[in-house]
């Protein structure tokens, strides 16, 4: 199999995490692309993900997006215990991760943020993280799933974009449990690595979250 991959992206870390949970990441071959939504899709990628994304997968059944799809299909013998539960967290943390990434394209604007959708996403942000903090507990009691697998990356993100948001600060519960998947094989070997350093500073002090919240 072959993976349209890039070190830095939240979605294929979910598909990386899975591959070393399920023993399959011999089983895959690696092709870094770069993306993002403001570029000219990539050929390479659009050639097999008309939608111009990463992850995609190739098999030998053909091309596999997005990444719960994959996720799906790599762990197709059930490692990683799955359900409503941990499908609805792995849909809150894709979701998330969906508005960290678009928060970066708008603020890569040549003309300057729209306002009125950075504010949007700032308050779906601290509504999520909200939420999440609520969950801590039944998040800590369910087995390690897709459920936990996209909210590592989400969080990943988070801790990539935004390094000085203090989240940990303000949902202890959730870093306590968030610190505990931390240790995991899987989340230590697919830590982000930013190949191509330079622009972090574009959203330095955009996102905080507000003392109520803690
Ligand atoms: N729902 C997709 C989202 C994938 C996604 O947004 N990937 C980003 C990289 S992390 C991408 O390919 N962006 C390029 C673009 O939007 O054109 C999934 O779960 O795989």
């Amino acid at each position: 199999m072959k993976l349209h991959w890039s070190p830095r992206s939240p979605f294929v870390r979910k598909v990386m995490i899975t591959l070393h949970e399920t023993g399959r990441l011999g089983d895959v071959e690696l092709m870094r692309n770069v993306v993002a939504a403001h570029l000219p899709p990539n050929p390479a990628v659009l050639a097999d993900n008309p939608l111009g994304k990463i992850p995609a997968l190739i098999t030998d059944a053909g091309v596999l997006f997005d990444s719960r799809v994959i996720c799906a299909y790599l762990d197709r013998d059930g490692v990683l215990p799955d359900g409503p539960q941990a499908q609805t967290w792995a849909a809150l943390a894709d979701g998330a991760t969906d508005i960290l990434l678009a928060w970066r394209t708008e603020l890569a604007r040549p003309t300057g943020p729209w306002a009125a959708i950075t504010g949007s996403y700032l308050t779906k942000i601290r509504a999520v993280m909200a939420h999440l903090e609520t969950e801590a507990d039944a998040l800590a009691d369910a087995p390690f799933g897709p459920g936990h697998v996209a909210l590592v990356c989400f969080l990943g993100q988070l801790d990539f974009r935004w390094p000085d948001c203090g989240w940990r600060d303000h949902f202890p519960q959730l870093a306590g449990v968030a610190a505990d998947w931390a240790a995991r094989p899987s989340v230590t070997a697919t830590a982000v690595v930013d190949d191509s350093a330079g622009d972090n500073a574009l959203t330095a002090g955009i996102l905080t979250f507000e003392k109520e919240t803690t």
